[in-house]
């Protein structure tokens, strides 16, 4: 484009029509970015540093910058072709333009082999550009700097422009969020940090960098191992048995990718794929194939070298216990089948058995070369197996009769719940003696036992099984749930649908939640990830009309609602703010945070595997300081964004 041109008028009349798209997104944000809590807002940085990845993938520049400035806005730059500002023919419009304001735009551009971007389809532009206050981009490209910018919501500010000249490549789009749309515009680092980390390990052969000038702080993330540094990672507070094996295929037009440690004293399968660089939480095809690749290689090479008899084979089960794999497929968009919208299950079906080969293949022939670690490691199965096998028998043994003395052991702490309908029961794990004296006061006798600790519980992170077992407090939770514990734990078997842990919103509280989450992390595993534990949310205030304490009141649950809860109330409002559990009688506790109906709790989730183990680190660490200061910055005490959980209103 000739840089003396003024095309301001040819915009006009376009811009008009293009606003109801942008409009249409700014008053559904929940349908293009999930939310508009912090989960939302940092979604637009995934889509801007998307459409770069995109590039990068495909073979255009290897460094990609993201920054967190001051003013709350963020830029990211990448170094590759530059978004294409020639004229489109049909609208008149420079491309980038479009690109930015037009929905399906990057349908009608897909000719992308690798698209990595997650649920947009190249829309992730324009969304962006809906949802900021401005977007200004400047494009490097044939030796000229090109600008645009858009404000409030997407409307042409600055017409593409030619504004300097320059020798580098790529694209730089700097936008700040639109704060009358989000709960938050508070940018984490850690947050977007550990997403670029997830990025760098996915893609081999780009560098991300993340520079937050708020705290001046930089880290850089490039991985030329890939997955073999993420199970690294993710092994970091573990045990291995052996080295971590690697698997690439990059030759063919689907590009394979498996890393895979297995560690001791851990009990849980810990398995994650992604298809196309983003994470597929439902696994499919290429899970299925990992498995069933790892399976048949072990049971081939044990029974041909006379390790364990054809008989004797191994379950997929006892293979997988302690094992951390990562197993990551990229297949050209038109193979790339899911189950639906939202992209959690890959289901090519295409894909089953050459992911199959490719690992049994592979592991084949690893365990043929490392002949002492294949035994060690079919020894650790076979003891998983009998292990298995052991705690099968013993709960038929409980089953038929001889062993009910569980609920009379227990009885003098827990107050159960009268009904047999397990999924509708819920076990509140309370904080304190006196706390827990209200709650089984003010609970649902049919539905809802209460169990009281004292004090705070053991971290399960730095001792063994055994010495977790003979902790009476863990040794009452685990005959409570009824379900067993470690490899032996069978969620189906639970006696409670949910297991809602209600402390005090204070850091005690909060260390109390984190340890009592490690404990079920690490041996009851299933009841995490099927969405059966919660954090009770007690509320802070209580708002009331001073003349009337007693008639007219609310809670509030943060300082937003305390606010309103003022004003509703009006004039003449007295407050108290409840420091603790122990501060509410029976039927306020009752009313507030456990009934059904009223209560509002925070469903524990796993959401990213490498937050986890990072955490584990600082928080379960000897360092109390750290963990300290980690909660305080970290927790907000019944705010929707915390460590591994998230929001369900009323569960
Ligand atoms: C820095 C933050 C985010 C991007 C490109 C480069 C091209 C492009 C982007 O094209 C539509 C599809 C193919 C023409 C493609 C440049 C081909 C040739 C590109 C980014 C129209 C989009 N030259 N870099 N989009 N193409 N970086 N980084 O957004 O047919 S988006």
């Amino acid at each position: 484009m000739p840089d003396n041109v003024n095309l301001t008028s040819q915009y006009n009349a376009d811009n008009i029509e293009l606003l109801p798209e942008l409009e249409g997104i700014r008053k559904r944000p929940g349908m293009y970015i999930g939310a508009t809590n912090s989960g939302g807002l940092h979604h637009l940085i995934w889509e801007i540093v998307d459409n770069g990845v995109d590039e990068a993938a495909n073979g255009y520049g290897s460094r990609i910058t993201v920054t967190l400035h001051k003013d709350g806005s963020c830029s990211v730059e990448d170094d590759g072709r530059g978004i294409p500002v020639d004229i489109h023919k049909q609208t008149g419009l420079p491309a980038i333009q479009i690109i930015y304001t037009r929905l399906h735009s990057g349908g009608k551009f897909s000719d992308k082999a690798y698209q990595t971007s997650a649920g947009l389809h190249g829309v992730g532009a324009t969304v962006v550009n809906a949802l900021s206050k401005w977007v200004d981009i400047n494009v490097f490209r044939d030796g000229n700097i090109y600008h645009i910018r858009f404000e409030n919501g997407g409307h042409l500010a600055t017409p593409l422009e030619v504004v300097g000249t320059t020798r580098k490549r790529g694209t730089l789009v700097r936008f700040l969020p639109d704060e009358s749309l989000f709960s938050t515009t508070d940018f984490k680092w850690e947050t977007v940090a550990n997403h670029l980390q997830e990025e760098a390990f996915l893609l081999k052969n780009v560098t991300f960098v993340l520079i937050d000038e708020r705290i001046k702080k930089t880290e850089e993330f490039h991985y030329e191992s890939g997955l073999a540094e993420y199970v690294a990672i993710l092994d970091q507070n573990k045990e291995p048995i052996g080295e971590i094996v690697h698997f690439v295929d990059d030759a063919n037009h689907v590009k394979m990718e498996v890393a895979m440690q297995w560690c001791a004293k851990d009990y849980n399968e810990n398995v994650y794929s992604y298809a196309n660089a983003v994470r597929t939480h439902d696994g499919g095809t290429h899970e299925t194939g990992l498995r069933t690749g790892i399976t048949k290689a072990v049971n081939d090479w044990a029974i041909q070298n006379d390790v364990i008899r054809e008989k004797d084979k191994l379950e997929g089960n006892d293979i997988r216990e302690g094992l951390t794999a990562v197993v990551s497929v990229k297949v050209p968009e038109n193979l790339a089948l899911y189950e639906s919208q939202t992209k959690q299950k890959l289901t090519s079906p295409d894909l089953l058995p050459l992911i199959t080969d490719f690992v049994y293949t592979n592991l084949l022939h690893f365990l043929a070369e490392h002949k002492e670690f294949a035994v060690d490691l079919i020894r650790k199965c076979q003891a998983s197996k009998s292990a298995r096998e052991a705690a099968r028998k013993a709960k038929e043994v409980a089953r038929n009769g001889k062993a009910k003395k569980v609920d009379a052991i227990i009885s003098d702490k827990l107050a159960s719940a009268q009904s047999k309908d397990y999924k509708n029961n819920e076990l509140f794990i309370v904080e304190g003696d006196s706390a827990g004296g209200s709650a089984k006061t003010g609970r649902d006798r049919l539905h809802q036992a209460i169990l009281p600790l004292r004090g705070k519980p053991l971290n399960t992170d730095s001792v063994t099984m055994e010495r977790m077992l003979q902790n009476t407090e863990f040794a009452t939770i685990i005959q409570t749930i009824g379900a067993g514990v470690g490899a032996n734990f069978d969620v189906e078997d639970s006696h409670y649908g949910k297991i809602i842990i209600m402390t005090d919103a204070d850091t005690d509280g909060a260390h109390i939640q984190i340890l009592l989450l490690t404990f079920f992390y690490n041996y009851m595993k299933p009841l995490i990830t099927h969405g059966m534990v919660y954090i009770a949310c007690p509320p802070l205030y209580r708002v009331y009309k001073k003349s009337d304490p007693q008639h007219k009141f609310i809670y509030a649950w943060d300082d937003e609602s305390l606010e309103e809860a003022k004003k509703k109330i009006g004039p003449g409002y007295g407050i108290n703010r409840y420091k603790g559990l122990g501060e509410m009688n029976a039927d306020q506790l009752a009313a507030t945070t456990m009934n059904k109906a009223t209560r509002q709790l925070l469903q524990v989730r796993i959401e990213d595997p490498l937050v986890v183990e990072k955490r584990i680190s600082v928080l379960m660490g000897n360092d109390a300081s750290l963990r300290r200061i980690w909660i305080e910055e970290n927790i907000k005490f019944n705010e929707t964004d915390r460590f591994i959980k998230e929001v369900t209103k009323n569960g």
